[in-house]
């Protein structure tokens, strides 16, 4: 569609409209001009799907005609975003379908308003597994994404008063197009019951008794890749009961029993979790994940059978490589395990033997409170088989970390998969994987060092420090056509491909005319947020302000509050002199808090009140707003990055395992204020110093901190008066005259310890003097619209290497090893 020529073009558009139009007919026994938008985008979404479902089966045929190895990718959570416009990206025909429905009246992006957003997952490790896949249809790598269809995504987050209200996300609602059930691959999945073994034919036979029943039906939807010849498929597992429920029941009376089982099972798939590093042992959790790993699992040995009909099962890891992201999934590891011994009836160390080969392992998180494990006692009663197979696993490897370790039994129980009751999900991970990876370089060194430092000296080649990235084109050319198109303008539409090229950017820093050009989109971005949330918040903002833009969930790590008291200390820099000069500045939060916590769910209302001080107060005269903007899902984020000046990754060093924003923004040309943690370390190596803003504490220091116990938060109230000033405004009655005491629980928390725990642990106090110098200079700077620019652009060359296809090819060189589906055209 690039090189066509206008009469090209005229038919290919008018077939356009011919295909919509077919399909209003067709699927809705309709005309166009009595289409409603939910129809209307339905239609033109169907026309784009046959297009798309060429390519799946396209990449179907291909990979079992080349025998290649696939992929699978596990993850509890995909946040894929709305498909539409991303299809259409990818398939290079957005303008030809932009042009051909403006020519009927129709505004292809009003049309996106209509789609679905499914938001089957909490933040960052979601979002990853999305920007995955994306990459590896581009790549044309063979893969599956498996997942749970979740009948509930994500909270809806209200704020009412100030306050986060949960609405359920009945995302499923209106019926979603993109998804296709897949009734051949039904799998059975057992709970529960007991086990029974049998020697009677002199060998170790295991049979599975009195177990429930629960049905997991595939839905698939396809994921398409950047001028790929394929699309990949993420598959989505929904939970049925296995029994229908009949006339004869009904009669017999038992028709409320056999409705409630119906439920039961039907439960599993029911809502996603909200909890966003933060673990609660929950049994449904523990069936949603063995749910759709043993259907994986199940699927995937199938598959392997009836492609290679002629490989022995120990062949297996030749064929299929499978990813756990993080260690919700590890289950499959047992469950292949309990496949292998007692179906294909392998002995016990070929099984493990292949195991080890299969399966590979991404850590996202060293927060103590995420670590994932399992009570001993709720294990072994809802997956008794598994239960018995991890208990001898455990005892294998422990007996091994003998011959490393002896003696030490500290060590051996630190290390232990199961231990004190529990069953450790990470250490199942890194001993039964042979490769296990961290997401940053800070991030990897730590696994090295601490969690899994005991492993590590054991076992150093299995560690693999992989930085994560983003799907750069959704990031820019989705997100921010606008600049997309200035820098195709600028460097040729190769960047699409290689994020590399971006680099060719650097010397367009130097140039007068591109950096206006630049700053106009940036500020074209900032109008559209400013319409986004003048209609949705009946909130004017001043594009001419600095916009500075804290967007994630919400997490005291995270450190929103430390962001709030500073803009605290700005409005009390108005107030002593309201006549001085100051630099109109509006910071913009969005961010969801897990309903269950309550510290972040008042961190929440504390910004909803410092906004409203600062905007009913008369002397600050509009220079500061600050805005917190309701549901920030990927759709929010589309709107938001690209309008965003100042990035804010503000995390306690050594607490962010990468972030993922950040390159988000970076690659939209905000200047990043952040602390050195994570990826912003690296970003850090790449843009140059001059370029960023780094403040605060080293990773080193905060361990320090921790490790003597050194942190005096009570002397820095005492000597720091400005810091005390603003820690006074959350009691003193300033916020909340009604209710003095609102935020005295976030006041105490900073400065007082309780039952054992040290007060302030993540280092807000500390921090908040060089925070505030750090936001010193990002005003002299905005004060030097040229210099400013200049850094933007930098950023926006730099950002290539953050992209997702990279981070693929290293997985694949690394660790999975798999080959491009070839197209012979
Ligand atoms: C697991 C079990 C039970 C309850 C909750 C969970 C759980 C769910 C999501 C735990 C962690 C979850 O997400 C963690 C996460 O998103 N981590 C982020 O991963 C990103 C991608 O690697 C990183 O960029 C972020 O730094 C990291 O916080």
């Amino acid at each position: 569609y690039f090189y066509m020529n206008e009469l090209n073009r005229a038919e290919a558009k008018a077939r356009i409209l011919k295909e919509v139009e077919e399909k209003l007919h067709r699927s809705f026994g309709i005309t166009f001009d009595d289409a409603t938008p939910m129809q209307l985008y339905k239609a033109v979404a169907l026309t784009v799907r046959d297009e798309v479902m060429e390519r799946w089966t396209h990449g179907r045929e291909e990979r079992a005609e080349q025998k290649l190895k696939r992929l699978y990718y596990l993850s509890v959570e995909f946040l894929p975003g709305k498909m539409l416009v991303n299809h259409l990206l990818n398939l290079v025909e957005f303008d030809l379908y932009q042009e051909a429905l403006s020519e009927v009246g129709v505004n292809l992006m009003e049309l996106e308003a209509e789609e679905p957003e499914p938001g089957l997952g909490n933040g960052g490790l979601g979002r990853l597994a999305s920007c995955f896949m994306e990459s590896l249809a581009t790549l044309q790598l063979p893969a599956m994404g498996c997942s749970i269809r979740y009948e509930y995504g994500l909270f809806r987050q209200q704020i009412v008063d100030g306050q986060q209200v949960e609405a359920p996300d009945n995302w499923l609602e209106d019926g979603f197009i993109w998804e296709v059930p897949d009734y051949d691959d039904e799998m059975e999945i057992h709970f529960g019951g007991h086990i029974i073994e049998d020697w009677s034919e002199g060998y170790l036979k295991v049979r599975h008794e009195d177990y429930n029943t629960v049905l997991a039906l595939p839905y698939d939807v396809p994921v398409s890749g950047y001028d790929s010849d394929i699309a990949l498929s993420m598959r989505l597992w929904s939970a049925r009961s296995p029994r229908r429920i009949n006339m004869e029941q009904f009669s017999r009376g038992d028709y409320i029993k056999a409705s409630e089982e119906k439920e039961l099972a039907e439960a599993i798939s029911k809502v996603l979790y909200p909890d966003d590093n933060h673990l609660e042992g929950k049994e449904l959790r523990l069936k949603q994940h063995y749910f759709f790993t043993s259907a994986t699992i199940q699927y995937a040995v199938k598959d392997f059978k009836r492609r290679f009909p002629e490989l022995p099962i120990t062949r297996l890891a030749d064929k299929i490589a499978i990813h756990i992201n993080d260690t919700h999934p590890a289950l499959a590891i047992l469950e292949l395990m309990r496949v292998l011994l007692d179906q294909e009836g392998l002995p016990w160390e070929t099984a493990i033997a292949v195991c080890s080969k299969v399966f590979a392992y991404t850590n996202h998180t060293i927060m103590n409170e995420a670590l994932e494990t399992w009570s001993e006692d709720l294990f072994k009663v809802l997956l008794p088989r598994l239960y018995s197979i991890v208990q001898a696993i455990n005892q294998d490897f422990c007996e091994s970390l003998w011959k490393h370790y002896p003696g030490q039994f500290d060590r051996i129980a630190k290390m232990a998969i199961v231990s004190y009751g529990q069953i450790h999900m990470a250490n199942l991970a890194v001993a039964m994987s042979h490769a296990v990876n961290g997401v940053s370089k800070l991030h990897t060194r730590i696994l090295k060092q601490d969690l899994f430092a005991d492993f590590y000296r054991i076992y150093p080649g299995r560690f693999h420090a992989i930085t994560n990235g983003i799907s750069y084109r959704r990031w820019s050319l989705k997100a921010n056509p606008g600049l997309a198109h200035l820098i195709t303008e600028a460097i040729g539409p190769g960047w699409l491909r290689d994020a590399a090229e971006l680099e060719k950017l650097r010397p367009m820093a130097e140039d007068g005319a591109f950096l206006e050009k630049a700053a106009a989109i940036k500020k074209e971005n900032k109008v559209r947020l400013a319409h986004y949330v003048e209609k949705t918040q009946g909130i004017v903002l001043n594009p001419d302000s600095i916009y500075d833009v804290q967007a994630k969930r919400l997490h005291e790590y995270k450190r929103q509050l430390l962001n709030a008291l500073h803009i605290l200390y700005l409005y009390q820099q108005i107030k002593a002199n309201p006549e001085a000069d100051f630099t109109p500045r509006t910071f913009l939060f969005a961010a969801k808090a897990a309903p269950g916590y309550y510290r972040a769910k008042l961190i929440i209302s504390f910004i909803c009140q410092v906004a409203e001080l600062v905007h009913n107060d008369p002397d600050v005269k509009g220079r500061l707003k600050v805005v917190f903007l309701p549901n920030y899902n990927v759709s929010l984020a589309e709107v938001l990055i690209p309008a965003a000046e100042v990035s804010e990754q503000i995390s306690t060093a050594g607490k962010e395992a990468s972030g993922t924003s950040n390159m988000k923004f970076m690659l939209n040309g905000a200047i990043t204020l952040g602390t050195l943690d994570g990826a912003n370390v690296e970003m850090l190596d790449a843009v140059g110093e001059e370029n960023i803003i780094i403040f605060g504490m080293t990773p080193e220091e905060v361990q320090q901190a921790y490790r003597f116990n050194s942190y005096r938060q009570g002397e820095l109230y005492e000597e720091n008066l400005a810091l005390r000033r603003v820690l006074d405004m959350m009691v003193d009655g300033s916020l909340t005259p009604a209710n003095p005491h609102r935020f005295s629980e976030l006041y105490q928390a900073l400065l007082f310890s309780d039952n054992g725990g040290m007060a302030d642990p993540y280092f807000v106090l500390k921090d908040f003097d060089a925070y505030a110098a750090a936001q010193k200079k990002v005003e002299a700077l905005y004060g030097r619209p040229k210099v400013w620019q200049k850094k933007s652009v930098l950023n926006i060359a730099a950002s290539g290497v953050f992209s997702s296809d990279k981070t693929i090819r290293e997985y694949n060189r690394k660790v999975w090893h798999l080959s491009p589906v070839e197209s012979e055209e």
